[in-house]
């Protein structure tokens, strides 16, 4: 087992390094020059706090925290695209901004320093995986507005790694060139990881056989079930990196390989809370409910008890001891399906299709209506090759548990293998055909 904590403890940044006393007055101090900046530069931030009656003089204790009012992806929206911009523009150096699936985009922004800060996460989160100063890093993350490319790129040169900036897509090219150029670690989506171990299958080569040792993953939910298929398939570890462009990008925490026990979120960087998403009352450590993430060092971009609409809950800290982790993500508020009063995430399906023979990771979720009644179809893929009677037979399996174990009854329909749209990225599992 590897085991950062002691092999390694040379290595650990100032931040990683801190003891928990010094780590929350270091938090205090940092939520105090945030909630400043952000009342001074920021249009929006000054009408909430004083709407809430808080000023910044009034962050005296940590616990004052939720004294401030929650930002959420609306207040962002309202303002774009730099409404929420708390420098002038001359000193922001970059820009990324979030897929905007629906409506706006959300654009953000970073000055130098903030870069830095960025880079230096995302390097403590790569030596959380295991992944050392001179190794090869093939960076399958999207360049562009998307945070993850740049953002993962940074913090490999940081580290003092070689990176690979080879972005998502070209799949037969990937391929190729984790042949030629031997990486070590690889980064991307743990769904396109999946397109990748396939397309190495179809080229006739083994997944397995590949320089490749580590796979740092993230940028949707995935399951520990797909880890555990993505280890076996491609002969790797494969951790979760998890963040947010609102917040930062890629890096605002991430699993140690030594425990792969949720991601450890850089609490030097990135103040956590968890709330009940209904009364948005601040729940206890331990109970699931909404992340909430303040930023303590940013300068382009501060937010202040953002609403991340992930749900999890936090947990004590294990490999980083001082710093507390999440419980790795499988659901987001807006991923829900309620299906005749039943709530379901894309991932709980995910579970119970890795547990079945010859049924593979290749599904998509279709919503439709008719009449008044909601109805989901599983469509599937079977492994190639099974006989029609036992693909038949594993898809009665798949909704038998479904309904067991979620309570509520699917179609599932085998469909032929590879018709399915493969991921280059973060993947669409949910199609909702109700408003057609
Ligand atoms: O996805 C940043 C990122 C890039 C993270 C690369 C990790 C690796 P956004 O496009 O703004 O930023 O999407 C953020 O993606 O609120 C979660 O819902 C989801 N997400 C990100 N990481 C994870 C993860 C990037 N490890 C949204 N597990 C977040 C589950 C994740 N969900």
């Amino acid at each position: 087992m590897l085991d950062q904590t002691t092999a390694s403890a040379d290595l650990r940044d100032a931040g990683e390094r801190l003891s928990l006393d010094e780590l929350r007055a270091l938090q205090l101090e940092r939520l105090q020059r945030t909630v400043r900046h952000a009342y001074d530069s920021v249009p929006t931030y000054r009408a909430k706090l004083d709407a809430a009656g808080v000023g910044p003089d009034d962050i005296r204790s940590l616990d004052d925290l939720r004294r401030l009012p929650f930002t959420t992806k609306e207040d962002l929206r309202q303002a774009y695209p730099f409404g929420m911009f708390a420098v002038p523009m001359e000193q922001v150096v970059r820009i990324h901004a979030s897929s905007g699936t629906t409506g706006r985009p959300t654009v953000v922004g970073y000055t130098q320093a903030d870069l830095d800060n960025w880079a230096e996460v995302v390097a403590r989160s790569l030596r959380a995986a295991g992944v050392e100063p001179g190794w090869k890093v093939h960076n399958a993350y999207g360049y562009g507005l998307f945070t993850g490319g740049l953002g993962a790129h940074a913090g490999i040169e940081r580290l003092g790694c070689t990176v690979i900036p080879v972005s998502g897509g070209q799949t037969a090219r990937q391929v190729q060139l984790i042949r030629d150029f031997e990486p070590d670690a690889i980064m991307c989506t743990p769904s396109y990881l999946l397109t990748i171990a396939d397309a190495f299958d179809e080229a006739g080569l083994d997944p397995r056989e590949t320089s490749l040792k580590v796979a740092i993953c993230g940028a949707e939910p995935w399951t520990n079930e797909m880890r555990l298929e993505l280890e076996r398939r491609m002969g790797l570890h494969a951790v979760d990196i998890y963040g947010l462009s609102e917040v930062m990008g890629p890096g605002v925490g991430s699993e140690f390989a030594s425990t792969k026990d949720g991601p450890t979120i850089w609490e030097d960087h990135f103040l956590p809370e968890i709330i009940d998403a209904e009364t948005t009352e601040p729940v206890a450590d331990g109970e699931m409910g909404e992340l909430v993430f303040t930023s303590l060092t940013k300068t382009a971009f501060p937010v202040i008890r953002y609403r991340t609409r992930d749900l999890t809950r936090l947990l004590p800290g294990s490999a980083a001891p001082t710093m507390r982790r999440i419980e790795k993500i499988t659901g987001r508020n807006d991923d829900m399906i309620i299906l005749r009063g039943v709530n379901l995430f894309p991932t709980q399906i995910e579970e119970i299709v890795l547990a079945i023979e010859h049924l593979t990771p290749h599904f998509i979720l279709e919503l439709t209506r008719s009449g008044r009644m909601d109805a989901l179809t599983v469509k599937i893929e079977c492994e190639p090759g099974v006989p029609a009677e036992s693909s038949e037979a594993a898809a009665k399996i798949l909704q038998l548990r479904v309904k067991e174990h979620i309570g509520t009854s699917v179609g599932v329909e085998v469909v032929p293998a590879g018709s399915l749209p493969r991921s280059e990225g973060k993947y669409k599992r949910v199609y909702d055909l109700r408003e057609q």
